[in-house]
C-alpha cells in the first residue's frame, strides 16, 4: 500500500467519520469471526450506505493499493469474512433496504445487507415465501448467503441460494457496477457473468443488491417428526414424497443440546441418531419406527451451534459423502484418534455432514485427518460454507487443474491486483 495516500481521510471523507471505524474496541466484533476461531486486524471498518459510496470506496482501496474484505452478518464459518492482515473491512450492512414485492414476476430486490430474517418475514407478510432458512437468520445478509451460496434445511424441496437469485448488481475491483436487476422473468441474452458471483466469498466483486426468487407456499398442512435411528442409510429411506427437509444429529448433539437448553428427552429409546423430518406427505415409516410428532422439535436441531459454541471453540467442518459411505465415514471419523469431543449433524439429502470437534489440541492435525477421510471416500471438502481461509489448502490439492486454471484466470481479469479477499481461495 503507497504510504502517501491518507486511507483512512479519504474514507472518512466518502462515508462519514462516523462510518469509519479504527478503534480496537469497536472494531473486534467486526476481526473476529462467529466461532472465535480466528481473530484478525483491519486498518479501518467501512460502512457504506449507498452503491455510489460503495464504489468510490473500492476506487479508493484500488488506488491505494489498500486489499478489502467484504462483509455481511460475519456469520460465516471458514474464516473469510475477517480481515487476516490488515485488510479494510467493507461492511455492508447498512444496504439493507427492501423493495415491494413484485407478485407479477415472483421476486423481491433487496440490498446486500438485509438479513434473512428481515427478507424472510417481507416476503411472509404477502404469504410468500423466502426458500432458503439458515439458524443464523438474524444476521446472515443477502450478500453473504449469496457470496456463500448458503444451503441450510431446505435445499431439498427448494434449492440452494443460487437457485433463488434471478438478478445481481455488483461493484468490480475498479469501482464499476454491472447490474443484472432490472430483468424480465425470463430473458436469453447471453451468458448470465453474474452468476460467477454466486459462492464467489468476496473475491471477484462485492454483491450490492439482489432479484430473488420468492415462493408461493405448498398450502399442505407440514407435519415435524423426530425419527430414532440406528443408521443414517435409515433416514435415506425415509426420505419420499412431500418431503421438506431431513436433517440429522447424533447421540452427543442431542446430549449436549438437552444439557445446554434445559430440553427434556423428546423421544423415547436411546439412538446413535436422530432424524428430524418435516414433511407434507406420508413418510415411509414402519410401524414401529420410534417417532414423536410436534413443530418445535425444530429447537433441538437449530440449537446444535450455539451448544457446541458455549463448550468451547469449536473446529468445523462442512463436508459431503457420497449416500452409500455415509454410515461408515460416520464410524470412520470417530475413530480416528482426534482428541476432543465430535460431534456429527447436517442435512442428510445432500449428504452433508457438519463435523464438530471441540478441546482438540491440534486443530490444524485434526482437520487434515478429517478432510482426509472425506476425500479418501469420494466426499467434498465443502457442501455450503464455502472454502474460506479454512480449506485454501485442500481447495488447491482437490479441485481439478482445470477448474482452477479458469479460476485463476477469472480472478486475474476482474481483481488483476488482488484487492478482494486475497487470503481466500488464494491465499
Ligand atoms: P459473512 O460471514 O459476512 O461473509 C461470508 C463470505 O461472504 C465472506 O467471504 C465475505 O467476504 C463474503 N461476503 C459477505 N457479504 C458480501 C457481499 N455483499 N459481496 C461479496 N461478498 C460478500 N450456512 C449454511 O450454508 N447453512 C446453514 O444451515 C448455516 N447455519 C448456520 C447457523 C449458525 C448459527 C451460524 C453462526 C452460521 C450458519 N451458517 C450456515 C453459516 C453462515 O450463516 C453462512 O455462510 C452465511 O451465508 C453467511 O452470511 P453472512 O452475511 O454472515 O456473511
Ligand atoms: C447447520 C451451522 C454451522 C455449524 O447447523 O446446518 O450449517 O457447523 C450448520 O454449526
Ligand atoms: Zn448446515
Amino acid at each position: 500500500m503507497s504510504p502517501a495516500v491518507d486511507l483512512v481521510g479519504d474514507l472518512r471523507e466518502t462515508v462519514g467519520s462516523a462510518q469509519v471505524l479504527t478503534d480496537p474496541d469497536l472494531t473486534i466484533g467486526y476481526v473476529r469471526d462467529w466461532t472465535g476461531r480466528w481473530t484478525g486486524n483491519t486498518t479501518a471498518v467501512v460502512r457504506p450506505g449507498s452503491v455510489e459510496e460503495v464504489q468510490r470506496v473500492v476506487r479508493i482501496c484500488q488506488e491505494a493499493g489498500a486489499p478489502l474484505v467484504p462483509q455481511g452478518g460475519n456469520t460465516g464459518l471458514v474464516g473469510g469474512s475477517i480481515p487476516h492482515r490488515g485488510e479494510v473491512l467493507l461492511s455492508l450492512r447498512r444496504l439493507d433496504w427492501l423493495r415491494p414485492i413484485e407478485h407479477d414476476t415472483g421476486s423481491v430486490i433487496a440490498g446486500a445487507g438485509v438479513t434473512l430474517g428481515t427478507l424472510q418475514a417481507h416476503a411472509r407478510k404477502e404469504g410468500l415465501v423466502y426458500a432458503v432458512d439458515l439458524a443464523s437468520r438474524d444476521s446472515a445478509t443477502v450478500g453473504g448467503t449469496i457470496a456463500t451460496n448458503a444451503g441450510g434445511a431446505f435445499v431439498v424441496s427448494r434449492g440452494d441460494t443460487r437457485r433463488q437469485v434471478r438478478g445481481l448488481e455488483v461493484v468490480f475491483a475498479d469501482g464499476s457496477v454491472v447490474s443484472t436487476i432490472e430483468t424480465l422473468p425470463k430473458v436469453s441474452t447471453g451468458p448470465d457473468l453474474l452468476q460467477t458471483m454466486i459462492g464467489s466469498e468476496g473475491t471477484l466483486g462485492v454483491i450490492t443488491s439482489a432479484r430473488l426468487h420468492l415462493s408461493i407456499p405448498n398450502g399442505a398442512e407440514h407435519m415435524v417428526m423426530l425419527i430414532g435411528a440406528d443408521t443414517l442409510a435409515d433416514g435415506l429411506r425415509v426420505m419420499g414424497p412431500g418431503l421438506r427437509a431431513i436433517e440429522f444429529f447424533d447421540r452427543a448433539c442431542l446430549e449436549a443440546v438437552m444439557e445446554h437448553r434445559g430440553l427434556v428427552r423428546p423421544i423415547q429409546g436411546d439412538f446413535p441418531f436422530y432424524l428430524l423430518v418435516e414433511t407434507t406427505g406420508n413418510l415411509d415409516l414402519e410401524e414401529s419406527s420410534p417417532a414423536v410428532v410436534d413443530r418445535s422439535l425444530w429447537v433441538y436441531r437449530e440449537s446444535i451451534t450455539e451448544t457446541i459454541n458455549g463448550l468451547g471453540v469449536p473446529l468445523k467442518l462442512d463436508v459431503a459423502l457420497p449416500f452409500d459411505r455415509m454410515d461408515e465415514f460416520a464410524d470412520a471419523v470417530r475413530a480416528l484418534d482426534a482428541p476432543g469431543a465430535i460431534f456429527l449433524y447436517g442435512h442428510l439429502a445432500e449428504g452433508n455432514f457438519h463435523v464438530n470437534t471441540v478441546g482438540s489440541p491440534d486443530p490444524d492435525r485434526a482437520s487434515e485427518a478429517i478432510l482426509g477421510l472425506v476425500v479418501s471416500m469420494g466426499g467434498a471438502i465443502a457442501s455450503e460454507h464455502g472454502i474460506g481461509v479454512a480449506k485454501t489448502g485442500w481447495w488447491r490439492r482437490t479441485t481439478d487443474p482445470g477448474s482452477i486454471e479458469l479460476a485463476r484466470r477469472v480472478k486475474e481479469a476482474l481483481d488483476p491486483n488482488r484487492i478482494l479477499n486475497p487470503q481466500v481461495f488464494w491465499g
